[in-house]
């Protein structure tokens, strides 16, 4: 068993957050969430002359900007996985996602490429989701996402 073994992080994850019997947390603690942009896929709209787009992900929870990746060159399909982490004020599941994907341009402004939601009120799970991705009502390709929910500690 390689020291990096699931089982092994399922014992410590027990040790960091005492249970009580029915399952509830015995210390206070609170929830976060980790989303993380994993890839671009397929991206068939351009809006660069010459070459691929330049894409980056911006994303916002109930309208507010969360975060932002790094701009990848000239790829219409990339793997990012960037992680961002945030402290929902209310229900994690409540939070309405948005994903505009941007192209990168060295002169000018930069411009989307397309856009998408994501309810994790309305999805039974949130790991390795597809968002699909729109322009002027047209699919125009999608991200992977991957969003976990986790309890930690307050003190
Ligand atoms: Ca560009």
């Amino acid at each position: 068993m390689g020291f990096f073994s699931s089982k092994k992080k399922k014992s410590s994850k027990k040790e960091v957050i005492p249970k009580n019997a029915d399952g509830t947390p015995a210390v206070q603690t609170t929830k976060i969430m980790e989303i993380t942009i994993v890839s671009v896929n397929n991206i068939t709209r351009s809006t660069d002359v010459v070459g691929k787009i330049d894409p980056y992900v911006m994303m916002y929870g109930n309208g507010q900007l969360l975060g932002k990746t790094k701009p990848v060159d000239n790829a219409t399909s990339c793997v990012l996985n960037e992680m961002f982490v945030i402290k929902p004020k209310g229900d994690p599941r409540s939070i309405q996602f948005k994903f505009d994907l941007m192209d990168k341009d060295d002169i000018g402004d930069d411009d989307e490429v397309g856009s998408g939601a994501f309810n994790p009120a309305s999805e039974e799970s949130l790991s390795m989701q597809t968002v699909h991705l729109k322009w002027k009502g047209q699919d125009i390709g999608s991200l992977t996402v991957d969003i976990k929910i986790k309890d930690i500690l307050v003190v």
